[in-house]
């Protein structure tokens, strides 16, 4: 009796799982660190993030300015395109759609897409729908603790699926920019470093959407 009870928990538990974990991806305990090139050393002093392109205002935000802008917190199940999953990460930081709704940026209607801006030249851009739901965050903290440097700090994008999978869509990983230090809103699309490597723009990996056509 209890035998069976705990038999149907744990196939419960698993058809959640299932449900959580993307074709063709392995869940991770660790937390692997991935990137192209080598880990910035940022000066805190001379930092600032600025918001540009198709935009009222450019804004430009030091680091203490930008620890005044209102801060949330988000849990995240990871997807990277090299096929690890990580689930129940817990992220701290600004949600875009919060500076837009509270008038922190005022976008020009002509914007739809964002290109992210990252130290050393790293880009990746997504259509604005990606960047303004609840699963996309500009993080400072992981796991309740600031950034480590290889991980992003001081400020990085972040982009995975709800644990409950209540998001509309979702991307790859590689669409959260480490090392964030400007947001470029644009009229038209342009890829960024990994979508000009071959992997695939629109990145859904319920989609599977990994590589582009004919890579
Ligand atoms: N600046 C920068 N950000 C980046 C990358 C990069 O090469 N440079 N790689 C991306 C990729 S492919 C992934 S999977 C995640 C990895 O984040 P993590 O190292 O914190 O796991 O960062 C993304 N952000
Ligand atoms: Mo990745």
């Amino acid at each position: 009796m209890l035998k069976n009870v705990f038999g149907r928990r744990e196939a419960e538990q698993k058809v959640r799982e299932g449900n959580r974990l993307p074709p063709g991806q392995s869940l991770t305990q660790k937390f692997p660190v991935l990137h192209y090139g080598p880990v910035p050393k940022t000066d805190l002093s001379t930092w600032d993030l600025r918001v540009f392109g198709e935009v009222e205002e450019e804004v430009v935000w030091n680091w203490e300015q930008f620890n005044q802008l209102p801060r949330t917190q988000v849990t995240l199940d990871l997807h990277c395109v090299t096929r690890w999953s990580k689930f129940d990460t817990l992220w701290e930081g600004v949600s875009l759609k919060t500076l837009l709704d509270e008038g922190f940026i005022k976008l020009k209607p002509t914007a739809n897409y964002v290109i992210q801006h990252c130290e050393y030249g790293y880009t990746t851009n997504t259509p604005l729908d990606i960047v303004l739901a609840d699963n996309f965050l500009l993080a400072t903290h992981y796991d309740g603790q600031p950034l480590t440097p290889d991980h992003g700090w001081p400020l990085r994008g972040v982009v995975g699926s709800f644990p409950d999978r209540s998001e509309e869509k979702t991307v790859y990983l590689w669409k959260g920019g480490k090392w964030l230090r400007a947001l470029e809103f644009r009229a038209d699309d342009k890829l960024g470093f990994w979508e000009n490597a071959g992997y695939n723009n629109e990145a859904d990996p319920w989609k599977e959407q990994r590589f582009a056509r004919g890579w």
